[in-house]
């Protein structure tokens, strides 16, 4: 059986669950918040998620996590067969990583430390923003799913990719993103419908206070 290592709180470790979930495989999950030796172990640069495979291969990144399982379990596939079509898909997951998460998770420290961002990283910040939402603009076409008529990976990974850039871009630019694509909060209420974002989230909101009791540890005591 699969092993899903991490936390409910982590959109990576969700988007995986979501994957396992649709695939109907059936996976343990080992609640890790990172740290220690061991984990290095799983998980070589100390991230989460990370899967152990039924075979007991150790795997981490969550869009390699998400080719693996896709290849190893082929039911229900979620990439086109043909190789120009999967780069697009591909391209699109790469693309929202790359210029929306990625971005967006510089903000995060502020946030959870109750602060604002400085001038000079919010402008940084949007910079990169602009781009993955011109990128997305081109690409997405949301009949119904994010590439088309059918749904692929892309939709499971670009829907938890947003929930970072959703919330830190309200919080610390002042942005809806969301709304900035035409289509994809329509598309982000349909992808929310489903059975299985609906246990994704329920976990992930049980998880929440010990996640934050977690982070609340993690940082250094005020000076007396
Ligand atoms: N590129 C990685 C990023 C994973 C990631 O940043 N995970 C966060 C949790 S959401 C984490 O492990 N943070 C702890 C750390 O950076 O040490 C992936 O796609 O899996």
């Amino acid at each position: 059986m699969i092993t899903l290592h991490g936390f409910a709180a982590s959109n990576y470790y969700n988007l995986v669950k979501h994957l396992l979930l649709y695939k109907e495989l059936p996976f343990q999950e080992s609640l890790t918040y990172s740290g220690g030796d061991d984990w290095l172990s799983i998980s070589p640069v100390g991230k989460v998620p990370a899967i152990t495979t039924a075979d007991g291969r150790h795997l981490s990144e969550s869009s390699v996590i998400c080719d693996f399982i896709e290849e190893s379990y082929p039911a229900k596939p979620l990439y086109p067969a043909d190789p120009g079509e999967r780069a697009a898909i591909r391209q699109i997951m790469k693309i929202a990583e790359l210029y929306l998460e990625l971005p967006s998770r510089r903000l995060i420290p502020y946030a959870f430390s109750g602060k604002t961002a400085p001038k000079e990283i919010q402008t940084e910040v949007s910079k990169v923003l602009n781009r993955g939402v011109g990128a997305m603009q081109l690409l997405c076409k949301f009949s119904p799913w994010i590439a088309g008529d059918k749904m692929t990976l892309a939709d499971i990974y670009v829907y938890y990719v947003n929930t970072i850039v959703n919330t830190f871009s309200a919080s610390q630019l002042n942005r809806d993103i969301l709304a900035e694509i035409p289509g994809m909060k329509a598309w982000t209420a349909l992808m929310s419908e489903s059975a299985i974002a609906q246990t994704v989230e329920a976990d992930r909101v049980a998880n929440m206070p010990n996640f934050m009791a977690y982070i609340k540890a993690q940082q250094p005591a005020p000076k007396a």
